[in-house]
Order: C-alpha cells, then sequence, then structure tokens
C-alpha cells in the first residue's frame, strides 16, 4: 500500500531530475529572500544557477542551530509573515527554541508526507488513530493529525497526557493505530498493567512511534505489551517535523522522502561527505518548504544510509535508527557511549527475567579523583522488592554490569531502584543525569 505510488516508487533518474529542479528552485528562493543566505552566497560568489548537479550543493555552507538563534524569530523565514499560516517550534532544551513557519501550501505537502509514513507503517482510511503525540508548539501532535485526516482516517486528538484517560479512550473508541513516542507508549502499557486492562481486550493494530531515539529490543517490549506492530518515525522541526523519514512494514531502515529533503551523512567533526554506509550525521536540505526553507541542515542526528532494494517496492532511499545525538553522546572516562546502546543491553539482559523493567535513566559524576563514575538506574518490579530474594537482585545486576562493560567498554554501576521512582515523560524521556561541571 503506498500513499503516493508515483514519488515513493520513482525509478532513481527521474527523482534525481526532480530533486535537482527542486533544488534550484529553493536556492533562487533563499538567495532572494533570506539575507542570511543571500549575504553567504553573496561573499563565496555562488549564484543559484551555478548549480547544475546534485553533487554541487556539497561547495554550499552548512546552516546550523547557532544560524537559526541568531535570526530568532523570524530571521530566516522565506515569506512575509502575511504568508504564514502555522508557526510551530523545536522542543529544543537549550537556549529558546526554533520558531519554524508553514504557508497553506507548506501545511498541504506536510499532511500529504505524514499520510505517506502512516500508510507505509500499516494505516489506512479505515482506522482509528489515536495522537497522544502533544498538540502544540511541538510538531508531533498536529504533523500526524493533519496526516490522518488527508489520509481520511479518523483521527483521535488525544495529545499526551492523562493516561488513564488514554486507556479508557484507547477501549472505548476502539483505537486501531497509537501514535506517541515510544517511552510514553510503554508507559501506557504500565498504566494497562496498574489498571488491570489487557491489551488483548483492546483493538490495537499498529503503533507508529519517533521523536526519541529507541532501541530494536524496546519495539520488542513494545510490541509484546501493547499487542501492535511499531515502526519507527524520524523528523525534525527545522526541517518540517515529523514525515521527514519512516519504516514501511518491513522495518529494516527509514525511507527518506528524499522528493522533499535532500539527505547527506557527513563527519560529525569535519564535515566532509562520507562514504555510502558509513555512519554520520544527517544533514538535510528542503526541497519544496516556501516558508522556512534549509539549506544543509546540520540535525546533531547520527545514522548512516541502508541502501539496496527494499522488498516493500519503495524506491526512496532508507536511514538506519538514529543511533543518538552528536550533542548527546556521553564520554565517560573517554569512552563514547549513547544512551540507546545502553538501554537496547537493558532490555535484552532484563527482557524474560522479570525483576526489572525497562525505566531507566543513567547518573554520571565525578568522584574525588575527578575520575567518571557510571551509574545507571533501573526500576524494579513490585514483586522483585516485596518477595524476590536480594540473590536473584544481585544476580540480575552482575549480569547487567558485565553486559554494559563487555560490550561498550565502561564500567557502569547498576542499582535496582523502587517502582515509579523514576520521573516519567508524557513526551521525550530524559534519559541522562550528568552531574560533572561542564
Ligand atoms: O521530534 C518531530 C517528530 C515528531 C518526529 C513526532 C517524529 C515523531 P523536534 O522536536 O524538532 O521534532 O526534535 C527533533 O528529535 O533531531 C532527533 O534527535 C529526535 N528524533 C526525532 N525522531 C526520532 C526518531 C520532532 N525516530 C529531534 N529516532 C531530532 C530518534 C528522533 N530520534
Amino acid at each position: 500500500m503506498y500513499y503516493d505510488p508515483e514519488y515513493e516508487r520513482m525509478d532513481r533518474d527521474t527523482l534525481e531530475g526532480v530533486q535537482l529542479e527542486r533544488l534550484q528552485s529553493t536556492l533562487n528562493r533563499v538567495a532572494r529572500n533570506v539575507p542570511l543566505y543571500r549575504t553567504r552566497f553573496d561573499e563565496m560568489g555562488f549564484e543559484p544557477d551555478d548549480v547544475r548537479t546534485l553533487d554541487d550543493l556539497a561547495k554550499l555552507p552548512f546552516t546550523t542551530k547557532a544560524d537559526l538563534r541568531e535570526n530568532y524569530p523570524y530571521g530566516l523565514f522565506a515569506v512575509p509573515l502575511r504568508e504564514v499560516v502555522r508557526l510551530q517550534a523545536s522542543s529544543g532544551t537549550t537556549g529558546k527554541p526554533t520558531v519554524v513557519g508553514y504557508t497553506k501550501n507548506d501545511i498541504a505537502r506536510w499532511a500529504g508526507l505524514a499520510a505517506r509514513l502512516l500508510v507505509a507503517g500499516g494505516v489506512t482510511r479505515d482506522d482509528l488513530v489515536q495522537v497522544a503525540f502533544h498538540y502544540g508548539l511541538f510538531t508531533g501532535g498536529f504533523g500526524f493529525h493533519y496526516g490522518c485526516e488527508a489520509l481520511g482516517a479518523s483521527v483521535i486528538p488525544a495529545s499526551s497526557g492523562g493516561s488513564k484517560r488514554q486507556v479508557m479512550v484507547m477501549q472505548d473508541y476502539r483505537t486501531t493505530a497509537l501514535v506517541c513516542t515510544p517511552s510514553y507508549a510503554l508507559h501506557l502499557a504500565d498504566v494497562m498493567d496498574e489498571t488491570g486492562v489487557n491489551p488483548n481486550a483492546l483493538s490495537l493494530r499498529f503503533g507508529l512511534f519517533g521523536a526519541e531515539t529507541w532501541s530494536e529490543a524496546m519495539r520488542r517490549e513494545i510490541e509484546q505489551r501493547l499487542k501492535l506492530t511499531a515502526t519507527d518515525n524520524y523528523g525534525i522541526s527545522e526541517v518540517m517535523g515529523p514525515g521527514v523519514a519512516g519504516e514501511c512494514l518491513e522495518r529494516s531502515g527509514l525511507h527518506l522522502n528524499e522528493d522533499h529533503f535532500l539527505a547527506e551523512i557527513v563527519d560529525p567533526d569535519t564535515g566532509a561527505p562520507l562514504p555510502p554506509g558509513e555512519k554520520g550525521e544527517l544533514v538535510l536540505t528542503t526541497l519544496t518548504k516556501e516558508a522556512f526553507p534549509v539549506i544543509r541542515y546540520r540535525t546533531g542526528d547520527l545514522t548512516r544510509f541502508i541502501d539496496g532494494p527494499c522488498p516493500c517496492g519503495r524506491t526512496l532511499r532508507r536511514i538506519d535508527r538514529i543511533i543518538g545525538r552528536t550533542d548527546d553522546m556521553l564520554t565517560v572516562r573517554g569512552i563514547n557511549v549513547f544512551p540507546s546502546q545502553v538501554e537496547a543491553i537493558l532490555l535484552e539482559v532484563i527482557h524474560g527475567q522479570g525483576g526489572a523493567q525497562p525505566h531507566y535513566q543513567i547518573v554520571i559524576e565525578r568522584d574525588e579523583s575527578h575520575l567518571d563514575q557510571a551509574q545507571v538506574l533501573v526500576e524494579a518490579e513490585e514483586e522483585a522488592i516485596v518477595s524476590g530474594s536480594i540473590g536473584a537482585q544481585q544476580d540480575l545486576i552482575r549480569k547487567i554490569e558485565r553486559r554494559l562493560s563487555s560490550d561498550l567498554g565502561v564500567a557502569f554501576k547498576v542499582r535496582l531502584v523502587e517502582p515509579r521512582s523514576l520521573e516519567r515523560s508524557e513526551g521525550k524521556a530524559n534519559r541522562v543525569l550528568d552531574k560533572r561541571a561542564k
């Protein structure tokens, strides 16, 4: 099933032709309307018409989060505010969130791209889709909402929070597809356990999750507990929001909507393009955005291209799940670790064992001798605290510690903590508490 078969299955040559034409018109638009790009192009004596092939794009400078901050709020808009029909913002945790704008055409395209990914994730117009992403400045809620409407599915705009109400809605409205962050999906599974709701009695079939890093093991956990097929969706508000890339039901990489976004993968340190298949930072250029186009935007997200045909028939190139950000990478005694790697191990060791839940927090501190000390707090299930033997708990702890140390090369101290003692998130989970002086 495809939403947009013509573009989703386009042959490479035709697609590259479309991309080049759209790139030239985007470059012309920003050169005319956005002072930052006009100045940069002038400084290097560049004219948009100089771009003859897609490779020429690499001659242009990157756009960074700092550029966006310096032009806050509207400095990078390429249309007058009169043309803007919607404002949204990034969910950035440092500094002021970036404001992004959409014209009427942008909104229609965004809805179409979100609809593509909903279809790729199994949703049809017969589904009842509960969107439990926050509706507000964050792009998750409205992005998927309009996608569902464009597709003709029935959207339930539950927004985030009120978990018991979410479960009630799921039961009573007979929700068939759930859309939220993976951590919130797990939280909803906990709430069902606590309130005695049997997920088998629900009507859930598909779950489209995204907006934060998660692991394959976490996917399995969600699928088993909520009885649905889960797919990963990637997006970033500076580029559009959800709708940039998403998995099909093959679940072997996220198809990029390449007719609207041009992707590069570069070395995060040098900015140099990396050979196909190598992991690096995703850089995105919008090809059709009117209000807020970006040229070579450094997403800070680490991934790699997955080449080769996908059995689903889509020819759109795939990227691997995001393994982390260039800036959430932890360096513990000089060793780089991503929270997603810790999570994958936790879930693998814990899965099927009982005794601990996949709610965890990584805490990094520096001791008196200025050495980094890494800890992982893992919530223990009620039975383990009440009736589980200390010996069994110790065994589990040792097992996790051994795996973390052998796989990641970092000595984490694992602590089982009381159930529900770690902060719950209705949106993106905050998995890391870094107490070291910066
Ligand atoms: O999180 C857009 C979105 C909403 C995507 C709903 C998917 C679903 P921002 O708030 O701007 O936009 O945050 C973007 O979130 O740079 C990534 O670091 C992270 N992120 C988004 N999707 C994924 C994913 C939305 N599937 C930032 N896996 C990005 C891992 C993700 N990280």
